[in-house]
């Protein structure tokens, strides 16, 4: 561990208000409804469940953070029980007393606390962006070069499985002008019932309506091979973790006879996956996620990885809230390079959020809020109802 790590909280320590001393770090489960049932491949969900990071430093400040999960430990392996048990146990104690505002050095002090847990460990460096930020009377992008971009393109996915409804649901969107850009989520039918439905969704769009589509790992390369040329004919934009993820000679295969870019999901969470999937030419776009980096600046890092093998950059979620939303926008906005736009309806598939305010979704964008730290109000309400009891 450095050892100037003193001199990094002494040098505020002079004023109280402005003290990034990490006090306690807690956290809570929270089961959140949502609108409609949402499915993938290998799960459906009809409630979103977080750990909600609360860091409280000397000088008042709170910050929070969310450990997203989509259907248990089904999409990663960390599951809320675990992120919860493993935050109280073994990352919070290596932090308290520690300033917030030493970012890498609280990074690697997690590191050595658990191996991988990346969701539980973003959720925590989350709420100590915000905590400082609120402390220091700074935007959390401050302590990341600064925002290049103010407002976030970010799509809607349709993931009922009923062709008609999600018709429906585009138009709906599309007239409030929320969304214009849609991903679809395939592997849950039949590759031929999947693509009759993307057919009869993507005819009754108005002509040039983006469509991408994930397929979560569902298929195989022969299944691929097989639709490649349909996606194409129907102008598909972006085909998302077709294969799993270890298949890295199929994909690449796929990759190289495929007209429409391949992204790369699942298949790469840590910085050596990225580099893997990228010199095995396996995908040329990446989605970034909190989940998958494990932190603010580990994100950045897997930006500038992907960015450095020639992979374009799209911003990924898990269903969060608008507390993970938010903690995406701060990263996603001070990218050099972000050519996907983000796909973080989270918010907006919660029947209740998590927030009263923070960024606006409008124009088909989403806006960045403005605000210290985060930039987001709790909504105290509805986080103390969706509070697991145990
Ligand atoms: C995923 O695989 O991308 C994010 C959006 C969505 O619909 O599913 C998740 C996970
Ligand atoms: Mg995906």
């Amino acid at each position: 561990m450095p050892t100037s790590q003193s001199a990094v909280i002494n040098h505020l320590d002079g004023d109280a208000r402005r003290d990034t001393t990490i006090e306690y770090i807690e956290t809570r489960i929270v089961d959140c409804i949502t609108t409609r049932r949402h499915k993938l491949s290998n799960t459906e969900i009809t409630h979103q469940s977080f750990v909600i990071v609360a860091a409280k430093l000397a000088s008042g400040a709170v910050g929070y953070g969310e450990a997203s999960t989509l259907g248990g430990p089904r999409w990663s392996e960390e599951s809320v029980e675990a992120i919860k048990a493993n935050i109280d146990t073994y990352i919070a104690p290596v932090l308290v007393g520690q300033s917030a505002l030493a970012f890498e050095a609280n990074g690697l002090r997690m590191n050595k606390a658990v191996k991988r847990n990346s969701s539980a460990r973003a959720a925590i460096d989350s709420a100590l962006y915000d905590a400082a930020g609120k402390a220091l009377e700074l935007p959390a992008t401050a302590f990341l070069g600064g925002p290049v971009r103010d407002r976030i393109e970010v799509l809607w996915a349709l993931a009922s499985g009923d062709a008609d409804q999600e018709i429906e649901e585009a138009r709906t969107k599309l007239a409030a002008r929320e969304h214009r850009r849609f991903k679809i989520k395939l592997g849950f039918h039949s590759p031929a019932d999947d693509m009759a439905r993307l057919r009869k969704i993507m005819g009754a769009l108005p002509e040039g309506t983006e469509m991408i589509v994930d397929v979560n790992q569902g298929w195989s390369e022969a299944t691929a091979i097989r639709y490649l040329p349909e996606l194409a004919d129907l102008g598909v934009a972006l085909i998302e973790q077709p294969l799993h993820p270890g298949q890295l000679a199929a994909t690449a295969r796929i990759a190289a006879r495929s007209a429409i870019p391949i992204m790369v999901d699942e298949a790469a969470f840590s910085n050596p996956e990225i580099v893997q999937n990228a010199v095995a030419a396996a995908g040329s776009v990446y989605s970034l996620k909190m989940v998958k980096s494990g932190g603010f600046l580990e994100m950045r890092r897997a930006a500038g990885i992907a960015s450095a093998f020639g992979m374009e950059l799209y911003g990924g979620c898990l269903l969060e809230s608008g507390i993970g939303a938010a903690a995406h926008m701060a990263v996603f906005s001070t990218l050099p390079q972000l050519e996907w736009g983000c796909e973080h309806f989270g918010p907006r598939i919660l029947r209740n959020d998590l927030i009263s305010s923070g960024p606006v979704f409008k124009d088909f964008h989403i806006h960045m809020p403005h605000g210290n730290g985060l930039g987001i109000s709790i909504n105290h309400d509805a986080l103390n109802d969706a509070t697991r009891k145990v």
